[in-house]
C-alpha cells in the first residue's frame, strides 16, 4: 500500500532565513485520462500534438495551483510504448515535478502495469504515485488541506481473470464482481474524504455513456462495472471512454481523452477536469479546455468546391479531415492527391454514395420480379442502387461484354 501524507501545496516563503509553510485552503486537483501517448490516427503520429496539450496541462497547474494531478489510465498507447512516447511522459512528469504538485497515475487497459508501475515505491517518496499491477488492494495516497486528510484511492484497470485468487474464495467472474472486491479490500471510511481513481467501463442505471470509435469495446459490454459501486466516493477520477462526461451521479465522472481519436469525436470539446473539495460533501467541478494543434473535422462537398479558396480559407487547412466527394466516383482522377494539395493532413477520403447499403426489403425484390429479370437488368438495378445514378454507356457495354462473354454493344 502506498501510504504517504503530504501538505497539498506546501509552500516555502522565506522570511528572514525562515521557512514558512502553510496548507492550501482547498483541495484541488487536476483529473486527466486516456493521453494514449504514442498514439498514431490514421498512420498520422500524434507526438507533437500530445505534447502540445501536456504542456496546456503544464499550464494550468501554473495557474491553477493545484495539490495534484490524476492520470486515470491509458497513459500510452501500447503496452510497450516507443522511445518517444516514453520521453514525452518522461518530459511530462518531470515538468510537474518541477512544479512541485503530487501526481497520480493508474494504469489502463492499454498499459503494461508492470511497465507503467516501474520503479513506482521508489518513485512515492517523491510524490508520484504510480499503480500499475493490482497485488489485491487499491493503493493509498493521502493529501491534506485545511479541513484534514483527503485518500486518493488508486484502483489500475483490472479483469476478473487478472484479480481471481486476490480475495480468498470470494467469487470473482465480472468486472463489475472484481471492482466490488477491489473495493471492499480497501476498507474505505467513507465518513472521511475519499477520491478514487479507476479505469473501467463504469455505467449508470438506465443512461447509456456516451462511447466512440478510438476505444476499444468488448462485444456486448462484458466488461461493464455499475456506478453505484462507486457512488459513496466524494470524487471518481475516471478513465476509458474517450468523450468526457459524468456517470450516474456528477462526482464519478470520465475526463476524457485530451485529443480527439477518431472521426467519432469530431464534434467533442476536449479538456481536462479541475476538482475542488472543499469539506465533506462540497465538490465542484469545472472543464479546462484542450486546443490542438490542429483540429479533426469533416468536410463534404465536390472536390472543385472543396479545393476553392473560397471554401479552404475558411479554416485551418493543416487540419485532420476527413473528406467525403459528393461527385460520382468515376468522374475525378486522383482524387486524394487533388485533395493533399490542398490539405495536407486528410485522414480518409470516400464518396457519399460508395458503399451505399442495398437495403433488400425496401428495393421491392419481389420474388416473381426478380425471377423475370436478365441478369443484365438485376445488376442494372444493383448499380443504381449502390450508387444512385445509372451506368454511362461505357460502363453498361462493359458490363455486357462481361456476361455475355461477346463483344460489347455500341450502347449510349
Ligand atoms: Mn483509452
Amino acid at each position: 500500500m502506498i501510504f504517504c501524507s503530504i501538505f497539498a501545496r506546501t509552500r516555502h516563503r522565506l522570511t528572514s532565513g525562515m521557512e514558512i509553510q502553510y496548507i492550501e485552503r482547498i483541495m484541488k486537483f487536476i483529473h486527466l485520462s486516456d493521453p494514449h501517448i504514442g498514439k498514431s490516427v490514421n498512420g498520422f503520429s500524434m507526438l507533437d500534438e500530445q505534447r502540445r496539450v501536456l504542456w496546456q496541462v503544464i499550464g494550468y497547474v501554473q495557474s491553477e495551483r493545484p495539490a495534484a494531478v490524476v492520470i486515470a489510465g491509458d497513459v500510452y498507447d501500447r503496452a510497450v510504448p516507443g522511445v518517444e512516447a516514453v520521453r514525452l511522459f518522461d518530459d511530462f512528469l518531470t515538468e510537474l515535478a518541477a512544479e512541485g504538485v503530487a501526481v497520480m497515475v493508474v494504469a489502463g487497459n492499454h498499459d503494461s502495469p508492470e511497465r507503467l508501475g516501474y520503479a513506482g515505491r521508489l518513485l512515492a517518496d517523491r510524490k508520484l504515485f504510480i499503480r500499475g499491477a493490482f497485488d489485491g488492494v487499491a493503493g493509498r495516497a493521502v493529501l491534506s488541506d485545511e479541513y484534514g486528510e483527503v485518500n486518493f484511492w488508486l484502483l489500475p484497470f483490472i479483469r476478473p481473470i487478472s484479480v481471481r485468487g486476490l480475495f480468498g474464495d470470494r467469487e470473482v467472474s465480472t468486472h463489475g464482481e472484481a471492482v466490488a472486491a477491489a473495493i471492499e479490500a480497501a476498507g474505505v471510511n467513507y465518513a472521511a474524504r475519499n477520491v478514487l481513481v479507476s479505469h473501467q467501463f463504469y455505467t449508470g442505471a438506465g443512461a447509456e455513456p456516451k462511447r466512440c470509435e478510438s476505444e476499444i469495446n468488448p462485444v456486448g459490454g462484458l466488461d461493464a462495472v455499475d456506478v453505484s459501486i462507486i457512488e459513496r466516493f466524494d470524487y471518481a477520477a475516471l478513465g476509458h471512454l474517450h468523450g468526457g462526461q459524468s456517470v450516474g451521479a456528477d462526482n464519478c465522472r470520465y475526463a476524457g481523452s485530451p485529443l480527439k481519436y477518431s472521426f467519432s469525436e469530431v464534434r467533442h470539446e476536449k479538456s481536462v477536469s479541475l476538482v475542488e473539495l472543499r469539506e465533506k460533501g462540497n465538490l465542484s467541478v469545472s472543464a479546462l479546455p484542450l486546443v490542438p494543434l490542429h483540429d479533426m473535422r469533416e468536410i463534404k462537398g465536390p472536390l472543385s468546391e472543396l479545393i476553392s479558396d473560397r471554401v479552404s480559407s475558411l479554416a485551418d487547412k493543416n487540419d485532420y479531415l476527413r473528406v467525403v466527394l459528393t461527385d460520382r466516383e468515376g468522374d475525378i482522377t486522383d482524387p486524394m492527391g487533388k485533395i493533399r494539395s490542398v490539405y495536407p493532413n486528410v485522414m480518409s477520403l470516400g464518396f457519399e454514395n460508395a458503399g451505399a447499403c442495398v437495403d433488400a426489403a425496401g428495393t421491392g425484390a419481389d420474388l416473381e420480379r426478380v425471377s423475370s429479370m436478365s441478369p443484365y437488368e438485376l445488376f442494372c438495378e444493383f448499380f443504381f442502387e449502390a450508387n444512385k445514378y445509372t451506368m454511362s454507356g461505357e460502363q453498361a457495354a462493359l458490363v455486357r461484354k462481361l456476361m455475355d462473354g461477346g463483344p460489347a454493344d455500341e450502347a449510349d
